[in-house]
């Protein structure tokens, strides 16, 4: 866009080769793998539009997503685009794998926010909106499957108004015609800022039409509104606008940069990912206004002073690479064979889906995969000074379901606690625990479907099959109040007799306290390996 006032752009320019980061969220099944399948085809980083539903998408590639049709863990790829790199992060939309969204939020520039173009579900979105908002985290929100919408875009506003603290900013119309069956299908948009229109394609870029003429005045009120927001945070529009005079398309495009950055405004752009409609001017939105990986490590408190730091926000153990630290270089330069902080750093792969490419250096704003840094996991950064935990890195939900599992070989039960080890690195909001009460190995988790994947794991990635079993709840009884008990024993049938003076006190200790007991034994009177045995 030759009108963009580039001198505002802090920390780097588009076009500079510069790494940024998008995370793709939304709710389960909005459409994230599929748009991130049509940013990688729009892009030339894939040659063919594979489908999440026939199975041959770049994301979602690990068998576990494949047979189950949905993200089960972050998918990684990174293309080029207009002389600047991007890695994308498409995240798992259920809940029960939500901390990998939020690991992957903790280190994006800019997070895409994917939903179905229904008002009664925007709901869903709520606590992932929340978690946006409160980190700060520049945010786009894409109104996805615009080809099913039966909806007003304006009904659809309205609704995720309803739950953003932010001004939402629509940067499009879309237009719609009727369709054959009587109802009415959106067949193109009307870019707010460009004031163009463009005809949606099933594949490849819109064509750019003449703007139907009983669209404009529906386009008039939509672009007055879209200002009216913009001007909220800019005096010098607001006066322009109170004029009547009308606004440089520079000025626009630099509010919106500016504004958008600073997190005052959430741009709502519509569109298609599994036809590519809408997918390009996700992307130029994306390159204009995404912060760079400098302003982004300021918004996270990191110090960024130049020199080699990087953070891992996910561990992945693969068969024949082992351990695989996903980091993000927040400044710097990493070299494959280097030494960072006490850790020698082994080959650098940068992933794409399921593929990992050997690299030789990482530089600033690029996520790589560290292989074999053992000391290091999700969560903490690595720089000169060694590992340290990332002070507001994501914690994991405790765990709120559980099963019990056994190994179906007992041979491979040293196996199984290695590849529990192993899972729960990879998922901190995973726990194993071995319960003596019940003599039960549990695994816990986020939900059933959370924890039958983190099975199909055992058996699938480590090779250990096990049975499951719904847990057992231990018999628990507790004294409900004190008694003391004095009885005496004595017999004699020839030789040494036997005698002894019991008193026993039993009394209950505050609730949760646990469970005492005192020996009060005096001189040694009764043989110490007969203690235990009471
Ligand atoms: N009509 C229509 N269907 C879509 C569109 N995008 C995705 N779908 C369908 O929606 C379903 C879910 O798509 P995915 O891309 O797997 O959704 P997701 O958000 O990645 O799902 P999770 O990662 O499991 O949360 C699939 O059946 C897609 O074919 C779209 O733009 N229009
Ligand atoms: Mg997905």
């Amino acid at each position: 866009m030759a009108d963009l006032n580039t001198e505002t752009i802090t920390g780097g320019r588009p076009g500079s080769g510069a790494h940024r980061v998008v995370a793709l969220c939304g709710p389960y099944l909005s459409g994230k793998t599929s748009l991130l399948e049509s940013i990688l085809y729009a892009t030339g980083a894939i040659g063919r539009r594979g489908s999440t539903r026939a199975g041959t998408s770049i994301g979602d590639g690990a068998t576990e997503a494949r047979k189950r049709g949905m993200g089960t863990e972050i998918n990684v790829a990174s293309v080029d685009y207009l002389g600047d790199q991007w890695t994308f992060l498409d995240v798992p939309g259920s809940i029960e794998f939500q901390h990998d969204a939020f690991a992957a939020l903790a280190v994006c520039d800019t997070a895409v926010l994917v939903c179905e173009p229904s008002p009664e579900r925007v709901v869903s979105l709520t606590p992932l909106l929340k978690y946006i908002e409160d980190r700060h985290i520049p945010h786009i929100i894409f109104v996805n499957k615009i080809d099913s919408a039966e909806v007003r875009v304006r009904d659809m506003l309205a609704a995720l108004q309803a739950i953003s603290t932010r001004k939402l900013l629509l940067r499009q119309v879309p237009i719609r015609r009727a369709a054959t069956d009587g109802s009415e299908e959106t067949v193109g948009y009307v870019d707010l800022v460009s004031e163009r229109a463009y005809r949606y394609k099933t594949s490849g870029a819109s064509d750019l039409i003449e703007m139907p003429a009983e669209i404009l005045p529906r386009e008039a009120e939509a672009r007055r509104e879209m200002l009216e927001t913009l001007s909220e945070f800019d005096d010098t529009l607001l006066e322009q606008l109170i004029e009547d005079v009308a606004p440089e398309k520079s000025l626009i495009y630099r509010d919106l940069h500016d504004e958008f950055g600073a997190d005052q405004i959430a741009p709502v752009l519509l569109g298609a990912g599994d036809r590519e409609n809408g997918v390009r001017r996700l992307l130029k939105a994306l390159r204009h206004d995404t912060p760079f990986v400098d302003v982004t490590a300021k918004r996270r408190s990191l110090s960024s002073n130049g020199v080699a730091m990087a953070e891992c926000f996910k561990v992945l153990h693969q068969s024949h690479a082992g351990k695989l630290s996903l980091c993000r270089v927040w400044s710097g330069t990493l070299s494959e064979g280097q030494s960072l902080g006490g850790q020698r750093v082994g080959s650098l792969l940068r992933p794409f889906g399921q593929r990992l490419d050997k690299i030789t250096e990482a530089k600033a704003g690029e996520i790589v995969a560290l292989a074999k840094v053992e000391a290091l996991s999700s969560g903490q950064t690595l720089a000169a000074s060694g590992i340290s935990a990332s002070a507001d890195f994501p914690t994991a939900d405790p765990p709120v379901f559980a099963l019990a599992l056994a190994a179906k070989n007992r041979n491979d039960e040293v196996k199984l606690s290695g590849a529990l080890h192993k899972i729960v690195e990879e998922d901190p909001s995973l726990a194993f625990e071995a319960r003596g009460e019940t003599h039960e190995l549990l695994i816990k988790g986020q939900g059933e479907m959370h924890l039958k994947v983190a099975v199909d794991k055992l058996a699938g990635r480590y090779n250990v099959a096990v049975d499951t079993v719904a847990t057992r709840v231990a018999y628990r009884e507790t004294i409900q109040a004190g008694t003391q008990q004095h009885a005496r024993y004595k017999r004699q049938t020839g030789g040494h007799g036997q005698f002894a003076d019991i008193k026993v006190e039993i009394k209950p200790l505050p609730r949760g306290s646990g469970f005492r007991f005192v020996d009060k034994i005096v001189g040694g009177v009764v043989p110490r390996n007969f203690i235990p045995a009471v």
